[in-house]
């Protein structure tokens, strides 16, 4: 699935969709990037494996997760934390590519937050079946900051929810190229992914990568 940009151009069709006050999708934003993006992932994967980490519940992720940047969001037995070094390796996690830094950055000021400069960037790595149950990101330290995410490879639908775990979602299809802004009142909405359905990206192969970059410290 692509979308065609000259199309979306001429025909009027938004670029820029409002989710709610706070939450923009930038339709296909990081296109221009996508082979250096994922050029950068596996440089990040190679100095710190995609991996299934554990829920504070004991429970296996179906996502598989890295991180590069100063901080990393990890879990395990002893809860949801932000972690400076890669508990498989001891290891600062991988420094940010400024290829990263560069498109986050632009996003959000693209999305009315001016001088956003991630500390942390998580990147979920979604197979067949794999899914997010619905959560709020509420590990960083400044909820005033955004969260800046950049979907890559298969399609997903991105639920989004309130500010209740109980309020009724809707539902966001996200594209290869996508890039969603998320602060102000949206920052703390209950959000998840539901299971991907198999597929084949042309450039990423049978998955869907997400980016997530964050302030966490
Ligand atoms: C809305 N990841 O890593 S990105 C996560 O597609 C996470 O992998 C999903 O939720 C993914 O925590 C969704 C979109 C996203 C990220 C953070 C948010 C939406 C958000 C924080 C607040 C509200
Ligand atoms: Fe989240």
């Amino acid at each position: 699935m692509t979308r065609d940009l000259f199309a979306d151009a001429t025909q009027g069709s938004p670029l820029r969709e409002d989710l709610c006050p706070g939450a923009v999708v930038l339709r296909g934003f990081a296109l221009a990037k996508e082979t250096h993006l994922l050029a950068s992932i596996n440089e990040i994967t190679a100095a710190a494996m995609f991996r299934h980490m554990l829920t504070p519940g004991g429970f296996r992720m179906s996502v598989a997760m890295t991180n590069c940047g100063g901080y990393g969001w990890v879990t395990d037995g002893k809860g949801y934390r932000y972690a400076t070094t890669d508990p498989l390796s001891d290891q600062p996690w991988p420094a940010m590519p400024d290829v990263l830094l560069q498109l986050a950055s632009a996003a959000a000021k693209d999305a009315g937050f001016a001088d956003f400069t991630p500390d942390a960037c998580l990147v979920n790595r979604y197979e067949a079946g794999a899914r997010m149950s619905l959560h709020q990101d509420r590990n960083e330290r400044d909820f005033t900051q955004p969260i800046v995410s950049v979907s890559l490879g298969l399609p997903a639908i991105f639920i989004f929810g309130g500010m209740r775990r109980n309020d009724k979602p809707v539902r966001v299809p996200l594209l290869h190229g996508d890039v969603v802004v998320w602060g102000g009142p949206a920052r703390l909405r209950y959000h998840g992914v539901l299971a991907l359905k198999p597929g084949r990206h042309a450039l990423a192969g049978e998955c869907r990568i997400n980016l997530t970059f964050r302030r966490a410290g």
